[in-house]
């Protein structure tokens, strides 16, 4: 039995992701890793959040919401925690305002993850820190499929706000830096307004697939999913999921809202519908707990990870 029972974590108060045992604190080691099939690491920070903050207290909450959780899928009826050896890494600890140290460091620390052949599950934290996720797995794996859900393209550059790396950034870069193979970017959810008829152009211009809302009210999300899970075959692939991809109504607790996004019961299913993915990484970022409303939007993230945990489950 991997995960602690509910009476066990009640008793000592300590509540890691999902009741799993937690490794000691060995800053970018991979022997802490050793034996596992999947570290969760926190990464508390907000530092390129570009509207309201809050993302950095997401790794506490969810470690509250996630120990709801139970070991047992019953849609792809699988026991995940006795299938996967699953541990809480613990949470990368930088200056939180320092977006350079926290790049070094979650690259280094997924690093170390992927080192000891585990697969890092990453809870931000706003979405900057995908960036170094994504460098640190496809370092590993080679050219990753990203499966990207999201409000937003992510896609600027420096000219906002004169910086290159902030949470509307990451897929800009990891396309630019090879990252990705080629027509392997899918990102879905996309339904912000535009500053300029050229916001796509990046992503048309490396082949992705953009599945935005309005493709997904047309075809629906059992159709996309497939059509994903389809083109992605056996690509490793990296899950980046912005809470903002799914409706405000649904996720309220998020810095960037827009309306009109995937409802949580689509989320869930576009990431069962994966099954059989051979997933090598996925992160869950920008929820806001103090933006949220009765722990809505914690608990929605706690869900998503787990359906991503439950992928990697399904391929061990
Ligand atoms: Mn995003």
């Amino acid at each position: 039995m991997s995960q602690q029972s509910a009476l066990e974590y009640i008793r000592h108060g300590q509540t890691p992701f999902f009741r799993l045992p937690m490794v000691k604190p060995g800053i970018g080691s991979a022997e802490v890793y050793r034996g596992y099939q999947a570290a969760i690491l926190g990464v508390p920070t907000d530092a390129g959040t570009t509207y309201q903050p809050g993302a950095r207290m997401a790794p506490y909450h969810l470690r509250r919401t996630s120990a709801l959780l139970g070991p047992f899928h019953p849609t792809h009826r699988v026991h995940v925690f006795e299938k996967l050896r699953a541990v809480d890494g613990g949470n990368v600890a930088a200056p939180p305002f320092s977006l350079e140290s926290i790049r070094q460091l979650v690259q280094l620390e997924v690093g170390a993850v992927v080192e000891a052949g585990a697969t890092p599950f990453l809870v931000g934290g706003d979405h900057s820190i995908s960036l170094p996720a994504l460098r640190a797995v496809a370092e590993r794996h080679g050219e990753l499929a990203v499966v990207h859900v999201d409000a937003h393209f992510d896609t600027s550059g420096p000219e906002t706000w004169g910086e290159a790396f902030h949470h509307g950034t990451p897929i800009k870069h990891a396309l630019e830096e090879g990252l990705i193979a080629r027509g392997q970017l899918h990102q879905v959810g996309i339904r912000v307004t535009w500053k300029g008829e050229d916001e796509g152009d990046l992503s048309n211009a490396y082949d992705a697939q953009v599945y935005d809302m309005q493709r997904i009210e047309s075809d629906g999300i059992r159709r996309v999913a497939s059509q994903i899970r389809e083109q992605v075959g056996n690509r490793p692939t990296y899950v980046s999921f912005d809470i903002d991809g799914v409706d405000p109504a649904y996720a309220p607790g998020t810095g960037t809202p827009v309306p009109g996004g995937l409802t949580s019961r689509e989320a869930i299913s576009l990431l069962r519908l994966l099954g059989g993915v051979k997933l090598v990484g996925m992160d869950l970022v920008e929820v806001a707990p103090a933006l949220d409303h009765a722990d809505i939007t914690c608990h929605l993230g706690a869900q998503l990870l787990y359906e991503g945990l439950a992928l990697q489950a399904l391929i061990q």
